[in-house]
């Protein structure tokens, strides 16, 4: 008979089409990694697999948030760049702690762009798969000294999450004083511009952070993600200073 030749040539044809389809799908997110981009500005690689924070946050979120969000941000920025060609000439935080000083045509798009670049890579760099998983050391006594303990900095730290009204962030700083504070930013407004002197911690709360999984529960959002939280790389922050 020749039905089953004929069906084994279908199987082989939609293997051979389903093994050419899924390059597409590959590719673009192993791009995003490594081509350079056309400017001063690239994308940081995420540094872990998009499934690595998984179940509190998931692959498709984080794939969309850094190879789309994070990456368009890039983009303005590099376009901002041409624009305005002394953007590229000076370290990042010096902009962004001196917004005043950027050209007006240019201020709104750096505010937005280069602090959405700013503001992702901190946040996907704390969320490091391992690491210390409570504080330990000087971040330790930090928390302890301004807030009580760990639980009490976490309601304050929610509680500022939950507060921002529409897109921004909440992180926890060591402010212009030298005390750890907790902040909250509206849309990509960075803690460099209120003087922190170090930004140990940062949870985004825009909804495309959490819309995929956790649709408008944000507090379940935030409740997962101190699950991702490496304190060794908070602790790192702390050291660095910005
Ligand atoms: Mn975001």
């Amino acid at each position: 008979m020749t039905a089953t030749p004929v069906s084994l040539d279908r199987r082989a044809s939609l293997r051979l089409i389903l093994s050419a389809a899924a390059v597409p799908l590959i590719a673009p997110h192993a791009l995003a990694q490594t081509t350079p981009a056309a400017g001063p500005f690239a994308l940081p690689p995420l540094g872990y697999a998009p499934e690595a924070l998984e179940p509190h946050i998931d692959a498709m979120t984080m794939t969309i948030h850094h190879d789309r969000h994070h990456a368009a941000y890039v983009a303005n920025a590099n376009t901002l760049a041409t624009q305005w060609p002394d953007l590229a000439k000076q370290p990042i935080n010096s902009v962004l702690k001196a917004l005043g000083t950027v050209p007006e045509a240019q201020r709104a798009g750096v505010r937005n762009n280069v602090g959405g670049h700013w503001n992702h890579t901190r946040f996907w760099d704390v969320m490091t798969p391992g690491g210390a998983k409570m504080p330990t050391g000087d971040v330790k006594a930090g928390i302890d000294g301004v807030f009580g303990d760990l639980p009490k900095f976490k309601e304050k730290m929610n509680a500022a999450a939950l507060g921002r009204f529409g897109s921004g962030w909440a992180w926890l700083i060591v402010n212009k004083d030298g005390k750890f504070e907790v902040v909250s930013t509206a849309n990509q407004d960075t803690p460099l511009e209120l003087g922190a002197k170090a930004v140990l911690l940062g949870v985004d709360v825009w909804e495309h952070a959490y819309y995929l999984k956790y649709q408008n529960k944000r507090g379940d959002y935030l409740n997962a993600w101190w699950n991702t939280v490496n304190w060794d790389k908070v602790a790192g922050n702390l050291k660095a200073g910005v």
